[in-house]
Formats: C-alpha cells, structure tokens, sequence
C-alpha cells in the first residue's frame, strides 16, 4: 500500500516558500503520532494523576507529560524556531526555523481510563521578521495566520485530520504496512443532525443559548420543526472528528462561573486549530460573536469560547448567542 501522507507531503514540498519546513514538521508529528498511539493502545503509557499543575490549573496526568516530551523529542531537528504546550508554562526556544508550533500534545486525557478516543491537536504559524524572534510575538497572530493545523485521533484507528489551507484531509495509519496509507477529504454537510454539548452545565449558561438549545431538544414539536441527535465525547478531537465525518455542531460557551467566563477550551492550540480544519471542510467557527479565526490571540494559554460544525447551524447559534451581551444564569 502505498504511502498516501509521504506522497501528499512531497507534493507540498514542491509548492516553495516555507512549505517544504511545514512538510518536514508534519512527517515529524505524523511519525511521533504512531509511537504515542502504540503506547495507548498497549497501555504502556501511566494513567493516573501526576500530581503538578499546568498553566491552566487542570493537573497534569502522566500520559499528558509522556506526550509533551515524545513530540519534543521527534521535533528537535524539525525547521522551527519555538515550541508552545499546553504543558508548558513558556514557550520553548528550537533549533531555528520559519515556523512556530502550538501543541495540546494530549487532548481529552481524562478519558484515557475509559478508553474514549483522545488526540494530540497542534498549530503551525509563520515567523515573520517584524516578530524579531519573540515567541510572544509569534504566538499571538490570530488564526487565520496558521499555515497549517490538524488533529490526531488515538481510537480504533489511528487517523490524522489535516489541513494546509486548501482543504481538510484525513489520513488512516495502517500499522500492517507502518504507513498512513489512505486518504480522504472532508466536507461538512450544512445542516445539523446532532449537537454537542456538555448539557450539565445548563444552569451555567446565559438565557438566549438556553432558548437555542431548548428549541433543538424540543425537536419535531418545537420551533425547528424537526429532530435532532445529541452526542457528546469530553474529548475534543472524537467530537470534531464526528463532526467533520457527519455534521453537526459543537458548543463549548462561555457560561457565568469564573472558571468558565470564557469557557474552557484554550484559542492558540485546540479552538484556532479546530477551526481552521472545520473552515476548510466547508464548516464554521466562532466565539459566539464572530469567526474563532479572526479573534486576536489573548494569553498564551487564554480561553476562548467555542461553537463549531454545520455552516447554517452555527449561523443560527451564533445569532441567538449575540443576543445575550451579559452572561446570566437561569432562574430556574
Ligand atoms: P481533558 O484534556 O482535561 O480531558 O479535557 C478535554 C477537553 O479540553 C476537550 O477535549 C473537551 O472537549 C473538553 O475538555 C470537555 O470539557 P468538559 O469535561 O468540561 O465537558
């Protein structure tokens, strides 16, 4: 079979410019990937707690610092200039290059003890000469400056979801022949079939987004006239990767908790590259006010509030959403 991912990369690499360094650092990621997935699978890698806390405040499982430092160490001779992760407080300075890399380098671990898919999201940006060099420059370009983003999915089978702007691909690992051996593009049907959200926070949430999600429940009885399914992981990739398979629309919102006022996910390394896979799918992303891709980056490890999927649906949830300038919580 033949090697579907090292012929699409070759074929990037002939495009000039920086894409043969985005080409090299993905092979990089791609080769990391099979290793960590192996170490899932055969449960060689240390669940549990490890006890320290990440820049985030969510404690950091072994598994969470065994990815960490399995990509680092794929990358260190890849072209690029700095290293950004979830699991790192700063940004790591890398053997020089014209790119800049945001990782979570294990997304959902929370879930590895339930043998729920979990994945390792990450960002390509540029490193443009008025960065002088500075990591806090470079990472704070907003999305739609990547130049390339993607998502691997550790479950039954290793897949790799990837785009480098022109178009979301999908690679298959195929460990009989140790190759990513089939490929396929994504496209987003328009309409919604099913949401996903983390339903538990409901009492959270401000009013107007009660009413949008009330009215998907009430389904064929209510004012969308028809059903809808609901499906949520808590990892992040499963979701998405559902999602860019068969539509839908995913919402992690801001809600009226401090821990959550600009909900959960974090912008530079999980929404901005979500969203640059979904776009390129034909799908949409945004804050809740307007298109994830053009948000000006916060903090290294800031927050953003997340909806994405179907076109039309996040259309529509984003407007009910711009109805409720304040966060408030329900009465009931
Ligand atoms: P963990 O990496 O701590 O498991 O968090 C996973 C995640 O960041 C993302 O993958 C999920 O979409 C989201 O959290 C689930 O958050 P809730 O558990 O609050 O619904």
């Amino acid at each position: 079979m033949d090697d579907v991912l090292k012929g699409y990369l070759d074929r990037l690499s002939g495009e000039g410019g920086d894409a043969l360094a985005v080409a090299a650092v993905i092979a990089a990621l791609a080769r990391a990937a099979v290793e960590l997935h192996a170490a899932i699978r055969n449960g060689v890698a240390p669940t549990g707690d490890g006890g320290r806390a990440n820049a985030s405040g969510e404690v950091q499982k072994p598994l969470d610092l065994l990815a960490d430092e399995l990509f680092l160490t794929a990358l260190q001779s890849a072209p690029l200039h700095c290293y950004a992760s979830e699991e790192q407080e700063q940004p790591i300075l890398m053997g020089g290059g014209s790119l800049a890399l945001a990782m979570d380098p294990l997304d959902g671990s929370s879930n590895i003890e339930t043998n729920i898919a979990v994945g390792t999201i990450f960002s390509l940006l540029p490193v443009l000469p008025e960065h002088g060099g500075r990591p806090e420059r470079i990472f704070a370009q907003a999305g739609h400056a990547q130049r390339a983003a993607g998502f691997f999915v550790y479950g039954a089978q290793l897949l790799l979801i990837l785009t480098c702007g022109a178009g979301t691909e999908c690679f298959v690992f195929d460990p009989t022949t140790g190759k990513y051996g089939r490929r396929t593009s994504c496209r987003i049907p328009a309409q919604a079939c099913e949401y996903s959200i983390n339903a538990a926070n409901r009492r959270h949430w401000p009013r107007p987004l009660q009413r949008y999600l009330r009215g998907l429940e009430l389904g064929g009885a209510g004012p969308r006239g028809r059903d809808f399914g609901m499906r949520y992981a808590g990892s992040l990739v499963a979701d998405g990767y559902r999602i860019l398979q068969r539509g839908g629309i995913f919402l992690y919102p801001a809600d009226a908790r401090d821990s959550h006022s600009s909900g959960r996910l974090r912008q530079l390394y999980e929404a901005n590259p979500i969203a640059f896979c979904i776009e390129q799918a034909g799908g949409a992303a945004s804050d809740g006010v307007g298109r994830m891709l053009d948000r000006p980056q916060g903090d290294l490890h800031g927050k953003v509030p997340l909806i994405f999927g179907s076109r039309d649906e996040v259309e529509i949830a984003t407007r009910h959403l711009a109805q409720s300038a304040a966060v408030s919580t329900a009465a009931e």
